[in-house]
Order: C-alpha cells, then sequence, then structure tokens
C-alpha cells in the first residue's frame, strides 16, 4: 500500500497512515507522539528487512533524526522487531537464512549505534557489572541491551556474552573487583544451568564474589529469579532496569 511504503520516519508526525492508527482510524490513546513516530519507524524498518533491503533498512536506522535514546532504539524498534521475526520464522513463514541475516543487520546496527550514542560516558561510579549467559544460552541480544543501561547509568561493564567456566569467572574476580554480575536466561531448558553457576558463585569467597542480577524471559518472575534461581536482584525489562539501578545501587553501596 502507497501510504506505508512512501512514508520517511522523519515525517512521521504529519503522517496519519496505516502504522498507528487502529481499525476506527484513532491513534491509539497511550502512546505519544515520539512513541507514535518510533512505532513507525519499527514497522518501516521491519518491512524493508522482509524485503532483504538490508541497506535501506539500516539507513532508515541511522538517518533517524528524533529524539531518541539507545533504550528506545531497543524496546521499541529492535527487541518488536526480533520478536516479529521469531514469529514468522516460528511459523514457517520466513527462513533461516532470512532471520539470521536479520539478526545480523540488528546486531551490526547496535554496534554502529552504541560507537555513535556512548562516545564519551563517562564510568563515573565504583560498580563494575559482568555480563554473561549461562550455561548453553545463545541468545545475546538481550545481554546486549542489558550492557547498554548500565554504561547508561555510569558503570564499568565486561561483557563476557557466552558463557565461561566458573574457574576463569573466579580468575576474573580476583583481578577485577566486581560488583554484579548480571544474567540473561531466553530459554528455560537454561534454568537450571543458571541456578547451578549461581550456586557456584555463592560458593566462592565472599571478598570475591559479586551479587547476582538475573532476566530474560524464561524468568517469569522475582519469586523465580530470588527464591529458585538464587539471585539477589531481578528486574523483568529494560525499562525496569533503567528506572530501578539508582535504588540498586544504594543497596549495594
Ligand atoms: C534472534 C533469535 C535467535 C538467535 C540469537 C542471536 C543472538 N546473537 O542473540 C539464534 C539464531 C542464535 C537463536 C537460536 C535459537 N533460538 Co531463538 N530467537 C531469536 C529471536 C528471533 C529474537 C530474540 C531476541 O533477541 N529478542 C529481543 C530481546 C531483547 O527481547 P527479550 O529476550 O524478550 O528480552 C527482553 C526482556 O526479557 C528483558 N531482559 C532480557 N534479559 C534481561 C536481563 C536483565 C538483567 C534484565 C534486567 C532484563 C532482561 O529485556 C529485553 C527487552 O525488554 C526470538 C524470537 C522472540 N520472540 O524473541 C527467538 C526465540 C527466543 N528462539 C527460540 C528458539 C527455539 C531457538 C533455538 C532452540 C532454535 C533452534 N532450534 O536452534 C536456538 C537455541 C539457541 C540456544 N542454545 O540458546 C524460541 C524460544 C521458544 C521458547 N520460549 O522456548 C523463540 C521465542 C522463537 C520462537 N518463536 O520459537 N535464536
Amino acid at each position: 500500500d502507497e501510504e506505508s511504503s512512501s512514508v520517511s520516519p522523519e515525517a512521521s508526525t504529519e503522517v496519519s497512515g496505516s502504522f498507528f492508527m487502529d481499525r476506527d482510524h484513532r491513534p491509539p490513546a497511550s502512546l505519544n507522539e515520539a512513541d507514535r513516530a518510533l512505532r513507525a519507524l519499527q514497522e518501516t524498518f521491519f518491512e524493508c528487512l522482509k524485503q532483504g533491503n538490508w541497506h535501506e533498512a539500516a539507513e532508515l536506522i541511522l538517518n533517524y533524526r528524533g529524539d531518541v535514546t539507545m533504550l528506545d532504539y531497543y524496546e521499541k524498534v529492535f527487541a518488536p522487531t526480533l520478536e516479529a521475526t521469531g514469529a514468522l520464522w516460528a511459523s514457517g513463514d520466513m527462513s533461516v537464512a532470512e532471520e539470521h541475516m536479520i539478526s545480523s543487520v540488528i546486531d551490526k546496527l547496535m554496534t554502529r549505534l552504541e560507537v555513535d550514542k556512548t562516545e564519551g560516558l563517562l564510568e563515573a561510579k565504583p560498580f563494575t557489572a559482568v555480563l554473561m549467559l549461562p550455561g548453553a544460552e545463545e541468545h545475546e541480544f538481550p545481554l546486549k541491551m542489558t550492557d547498554e543501561v548500565f554504561k547508561h547509568h555510569g558503570w564499568k561493564t565486561f561483557y563476557l556474552g557466552r558463557s565461561i567456566p566458573v574457574s576463569s569467572l573466579e580468575d576474573f574476580f580476583k583481578k577485577k573487583k566486581v560488583s554484579l554480575l548480571v544474567l540473561s536466561v531466553t530459554l528455560s531448558r537454561h534454568l537450571n544451568s543458571c541456578e547451578a553457576l549461581i550456586r557456584a558463585i555463592k560458593a566462592l569467597d565472599p571478598v570475591l564474589r559479586p551479587q547476582i542480577m538475573v532476566g530474560g524471559s524464561a524468568v517469569e518472575n522475582e519469586a523465580v529469579a530470588l527464591n529458585q534461581l538464587g539471585a539477589d536482584f531481578y528486574l523483568p525489562s529494560l525499562q525496569a532496569l533503567d528506572q530501578g539501578l539508582d535504588e540498586i545501587e544504594k543497596r549495594m553501596l
């Protein structure tokens, strides 16, 4: 349809196209102007990706001139796009190759935006986080996004990504004073290794041992995180982390 393919996100404040209109042709009441523009951006971005226009998709993001934070890009553009991609893939309407291409475009964009947007950020606080996936977990995007939130709050972070053995972690903790180990679990089949990892960390020398935060779609709620997995902190989303980190810092001092 003409409207959705010709709309540039920059023009979105004047646009009343199909992107953010509901069936009654009214914008959803809960979305403000900036959110609606981001939603339009997300939909155009996803359309480009589905059609294999990788370059155009990347340009859309890189040339976007709205007042957006990294968190906005992550939660309002990339995460919904990944979710929609996953749905098409699960229903057999998208090939694994396409899904991987889309993931890799987003991965590159995240790296690029991170360089642009986090330049000059100060590691101003006395807190250090290590970010890692437990066990065989491979879903790195949520962890990368979490890393950004910590950096924005002035934390020093070490992004390890895929799991490394507890003995290597212990060596790491001996060399660097780490305040928090941050774990993200996407698949419920990896909850057991997450729990085992947490148990192993808690058995380390208390002088070395960081506190532990878990999150991710496999962790249903705070009770699971704290009681079952044994973590010290749980937050359900990046938004919640962004808002709750000041309070957590107070508890850690
Ligand atoms: C990209 C992707 C992959 C990529 C990952 C690439 C990478 N570098 O990350 C690859 C191709 C490797 C992959 C592999 C697999 N995947 Co996959 N994947 C996805 C996809 C499309 C997107 C995931 C994503 O990045 N989402 C965006 C993130 C940001 O959103 P989120 O996870 O919800 O996280 C949010 C919150 O939970 C929170 N959060 C997350 N972590 C943390 C941590 C903290 C501390 C905090 C505060 C918050 C927080 O913040 C985020 C933003 O709000 C999803 C589809 C979907 N619906 O999500 C499937 C999906 C997760 N994958 C799935 C499956 C089945 C697999 C495979 C088993 C497929 C296979 N047969 O090989 C493997 C397993 C690999 C493994 N061992 O882990 C299923 C899981 C079903 C289930 N619930 O059990 C999904 C849902 C697809 C589907 N619809 O079937 N996958």
